[in-house]
């Protein structure tokens, strides 16, 4: 009998990784992971500007003086992309770009400051911005966005290859995500995956990412009889915007048990695109993925005070 007892005390306990409560537990959510490093790989070279704030502090978004070359390359990617967005990009893209360029002094002729344009979303949809110093692992990068708020790069990548970078640059935050987080659904489809991924085991981390991939990166939807791109890493890469709609990779409608473990990398164009009826649509399918994933608690996220409200699962 005592034996059966011990065993029973051996069962190991459900362990819960921890995860951030309130937004100012934000300031341990910043893993970076070093992929490349431009001190090492003098192929990709980009000019970094670090300047960590601490929003939980309320200290104001640092602004970051860009040189002429920055400017410049900027410059090129913007009007680059912006002949293609209106054949291309998805109506609520099109919609966000449209005000940016109105109310925030979105154009070519100079780099949007992360200050200005946090508080244009904070205004949109509630998200805001906080600066990183490069890519972060996905569990930190995920959590933040159960906070609405979105780690932002803000460094450019450098003038050699201006169509090109390999990690996430200002061009890659600015255009491609920015203007998708100033729609509600999409506010709230990305808050949503966020709120999936707290405590989570770390399989489901690696499937939640990849959903974040096929979707918030490299997503297509459905509008008016044609497929139209709403995801961030095809409408701040020319070429495989174009790619992505020509019709010459493999398309699969989205659906969340399937898309969770479709291997990715992130060298080349995407063998595969995912494409969503609507955002609609991929939010309840996103809903039903996220409800089943096994957690011993669940999390209510409260917008007054910003922080969660953690309930015991009975
Ligand atoms: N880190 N800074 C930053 N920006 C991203 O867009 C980003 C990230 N880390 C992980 C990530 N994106 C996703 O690809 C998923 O792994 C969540
Ligand atoms: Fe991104």
């Amino acid at each position: 009998l005592k034996r059966v007892a011990d065993d029973v005390r051996t069962i190991p306990e459900e362990k819960v990784p921890w995860f951030p409560r309130k937004i100012r537990d934000l300031d341990k959510c910043n893993l970076l992971i070093t992929k490349y490093d431009p001190d090492m790989d003098q192929d990709h070279p980009v000019s970094v500007y670090v300047y960590l704030s601490n929003i939980a502090r309320g200290e104001p978004l640092p602004r970051v003086e860009y040189t002429p070359e920055e400017v410049a390359t900027w410059r090129e990617v913007y009007r680059t992309l912006r002949t293609i967005y209106p054949d291309l990009a998805c109506r609520q893209f099109l919609g966000g770009l449209q005000q940016l360029e109105r109310e925030c002094g979105y154009g070519e002729d100079s780099i949007p400051q992360l200050r200005e344009v946090s508080a244009f979303l904070k205004e949109k949809t509630g998200f805001q911005l906080r600066p990183v110093a490069g890519l972060l692992s996905a569990r930190d990068f995920l959590a933040s966005l159960a906070f609405r708020v979105f780690q932002c790069t803000q460094y450019i990548r450098h003038a050699s290859a201006p169509m090109h970078s390999p990690e996430p640059d200002c061009c890659h935050e600015l255009l491609g995500h920015i203007p998708m987080l100033a729609d509600k659904e999409f506010a709230q489809f990305s808050q949503e995956i966020g709120l999936a991924s707290l405590g989570a085991s770390d399989e489901d981390i690696e499937r939640l990412s990849t959903l974040y991939w096929f979707t918030v990166e490299f997503g297509l939807c459905k509008q008016n009889g044609t497929v139209k791109a709403y995801g961030a890493g095809l409408l701040s890469s020319y070429g495989e915007l174009i790619y992505a709609l020509s019709n010459e990779p493999e398309y699969k409608p989205f659906n969340p048990e399937e898309t969770a473990i479709q291997p990715y990398q992130d060298q080349t164009f995407q063998p595969v695109y995912f494409v969503s009826e609507s955002f609609e649509d991929a939010k309840i399918k996103m809903r039903r993925y996220s409800s089943s994933i096994q957690r011993p608690f669940s999390v209510r996220y409260d917008p007054f005070t910003c922080s969660l409200e953690v309930l015991d699962q009975p």
